[in-house]
């Protein structure tokens, strides 16, 4: 047990006194087996040094492929989008018995029939007038009914304002009656035409009467655009 000792001075008759006061100090008991105290909270973690923000990369020069578009499908069907999807459903795929390179692919699984013809395109990309444009990708058709699909590659290039400077669907690559196509590279090249002021682009895959149900897989885009 520990005391404390508290003093109080004080005068009487002009004589001084101090008056001291032991008071034991209380310890209260612990029963056995009770769990200990727990200590003073400890301090909270500093907070994570966050690395600086990287600054914004520029463009890669026109003479480059455009690497940093999702043209692979591995970040999903970012910067995609279908033209209608009341017609079918426009997804990826990671099935690896789909897939046509790395580890994901875009597909499109529908049955709209008739002359239906639906468009996958990328997000518009700004392109100089008067550069050179190559584009390929690679695609297969893979039917669970009969009945032919053809696709294509389709680009369009247009001014900021929308109006169209360049609208062009390539020659159709077309299944066999059962809906089956083996992957093939679709390629299509050209002049983006001269005008004032800035271009835009899109170009992906259109698809052209899959009267059966269809699944169309399609990858690995590739687009070179060559300043004039
Ligand atoms: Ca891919």
């Amino acid at each position: 047990m520990t005391t404390s000792i508290v003093t109080i001075p004080f005068v009487v008759r002009g004589e001084q006194f101090i008056l001291e006061i032991r008071r034991p100090e209380v310890t209260p008991e612990v029963p056995p087996g009770a769990p200990p105290e727990p200590g003073p909270d400890p301090l909270p973690p500093d907070p994570p040094t966050l690395p600086d923000a990287p600054d914004n990369e520029p463009p890669p020069p026109m003479s480059e492929p455009f690497r940093w578009k999702n043209l692979d499908f591995e970040q999903g069907t970012t910067g995609w989008s279908i033209s209608d999807n009341t017609l079918g459903i426009f997804d990826t795929t990671t099935n690896p018995n789909e897939v046509i390179e790395g580890t994901a692919s875009g597909i499109y699984v529908g049955r709209p029939g008739g002359l239906a013809r639906m468009q996958i395109l990328t997000d518009p990309l700004p392109v100089p007038p008067g550069a050179k444009w190559n584009l390929s990708f690679k695609a297969r058709t893979i039917a669970t009914s009969l009945g032919q699909t053809s696709i294509s590659l389709r680009v369009r290039i247009f001014r900021p304002d929308g109006s169209d400077v360049l609208s062009i669907i390539g020659p159709f690559n077309t299944s066999d009656f059962t809906g089956t196509m083996p992957t093939r590279t679709i390629s299509m090249g050209g002049t983006i035409p001269e005008f004032e002021g800035d271009a835009m682009m899109q170009f992906g895959l259109i698809v052209q009467n899959p009267v059966g149900m269809t699944r169309v897989v399609f990858d690995d885009f590739k687009m070179e655009i060559t300043p004039k």
